[in-house]
């Protein structure tokens, strides 16, 4: 079983996504996810230019002796690109993996812990009125767990709230399946701290009024806050028992989360930016976070989350992987079958894919009242139609980013 051909598919079709497709002499195709939303060229150069050549010849079934191979041999360590790439070779390899024993990968690494994965949704409104219609169009589809982004009075556009050009998930829900705008340039948007904190626990309030006290409730404040800032907000949400408040403060600072722990006992999410265990070391040795953000895509793979995710267990840190639109269908794959065999899993994100990329990709997985579950197909179970991804050719896309009213660029 040695691995004949490295092939990196760029597609595009309701935004861009980045595939490697490896084939081995004996005909099994594995598919990795190496998307990196607003950088996704910077990983197809590293793949084509510098990986691929390698992984001719080589055997497919050593996963981690090649997830070693490729982490060391490169001696430039971690960073995003580098480990999204590694994570597209590794999840490319246990779908072969999988294909050869004729098994699905979550019977791979030990088979279902649980029945299936509670997905939350994202439900966002400029006002309350559309945010509650939001939050009511996505229980009509199953969800059991919806995230919550708001608008602030006075600030023009926020993140994370579908504009009115937003497109539809093959189920009808209204998103921007790319936030990272096409175009030669980044959007522009604002943003006003001391406005944000005003606002959200009034919102919070009115959710938890209008939907009762069970509904777990998430959010988002994308890394804008500092620690005295985020410490303020999660103690103005505990009344309204969020199930976690995500990327509080800028998530390079692992000891920024002392602070905000010391003052709340709101739950927090981090790690979506993060890339391999050593972003996580002190956070989770310290218990300041309840929740693991990392996407399979972005941390090196099967192989390297799961050890984040075995490291975390031990101190009782659950997983929350990421699953916006910019993972791909089989980055949500690997991570459906990682979720699925875990003991300490927690919940997973789960924004729907648009009409055109299910048609590129075709998926296994199921969707139950609230739940998500990969399927029994041998490998990751999903295939890439690749004349239906040549319809679709890569266009630059940028994630939007903010400035102050005094001009000066802020976190997101
Ligand atoms: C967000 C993402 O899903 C989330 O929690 O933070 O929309 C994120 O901003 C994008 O995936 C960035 O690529
Ligand atoms: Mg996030």
């Amino acid at each position: 079983m040695r691995i004949d051909k490295a092939e990196v598919i760029v597609t595009s079709p309701d935004r861009n996504f980045v595939t490697l497709r490896l084939t081995t002499d004996d005909g099994l195709v594995g598919l990795g996810d190496a998307t990196l939303n607003g950088r996704e060229l910077a990983v197809v150069a590293y793949l084509k230019e510098h990986v691929a050549a390698l992984l001719i010849g080589k055997d497919a079934s050593r996963i981690e002796d090649m997830w070693q191979f490729l982490y060391r041999s490169a001696y430039w360590r971690r960073g995003p690109v580098t480990m999204a790439a590694i994570a597209a070779v590794d999840m490319a390899l246990w779908d072969i993996k999988g294909k050869a024993a004729g098994m699905p990968v979550y019977q791979l690494l030990g088979g279902a812990s649980r029945d299936g994965l509670m997905a939350y949704g994202h439900a966002s409104g400029k006002t309350l009125p559309e945010l509650f219609d939001s939050v009511r169009e996505h229980q009509a589809l199953g969800f059991k767990s919806i995230r919550i982004q708001t608008g602030v009075p006075g600030l023009r556009a926020i993140y994370g709230i579908a504009s009115n050009t937003a497109g539809t998930s093959h189920q009808g829900v209204r998103y921007d399946h790319e936030p990272a705008q096409r175009g030669a340039l980044p959007m522009q948007e604002d943003w006003d701290t001391r406005a944000y904190l005003r606002h959200i626990p009034g919102v919070f309030e009115a959710v938890r009024h209008e939907f009762g006290p069970e509904l777990p409730l998430l959010h988002d404040a994308h890394h804008r806050m500092t620690p005295i800032q985020a410490a303020k907000l999660g103690k103005s949400l505990e009344p309204f028992d969020l199930f976690w408040l995500e990327d509080c403060t800028p998530a390079e600072n692992q000891e920024a989360l002392r602070l905000v722990r010391q003052h709340t006992t709101t739950p927090l999410a981090i790690g979506e930016i993060f890339n391999t265990v050593w972003d996580y070391h002190t956070i989770i040795r310290e218990q300041l976070i309840d929740y693991v953000r990392s996407a399979v895509t972005h941390t090196g793979g099967i192989t390297h989350l799961k050890k984040v995710l075995d490291y975390a267990a031990i101190y009782q840190v659950k997983s929350g992987m990421h699953g916006p639109t910019d993972v791909s269908p089989v980055g949500m794959a690997a991570a459906m079958h990682l979720g699925l065999s875990i003991h300490n899993f927690g919940i997973q994100e789960y924004m729907q894919h648009g009409v055109k990329t299910n048609q590129v990709f075709h998926q296994s997985f199921t969707w139950n009242e609230g739940y998500l579950h990969p399927g029994d197909q041998p490998g990751l179970g999903v295939t890439l139609d690749v004349d239906e991804a040549g319809k679709y050719p890569y266009e630059q896309a940028y994630l939007p980013f903010n400035r102050l009213a005094d001009g000066t660029v802020h976190d997101w």
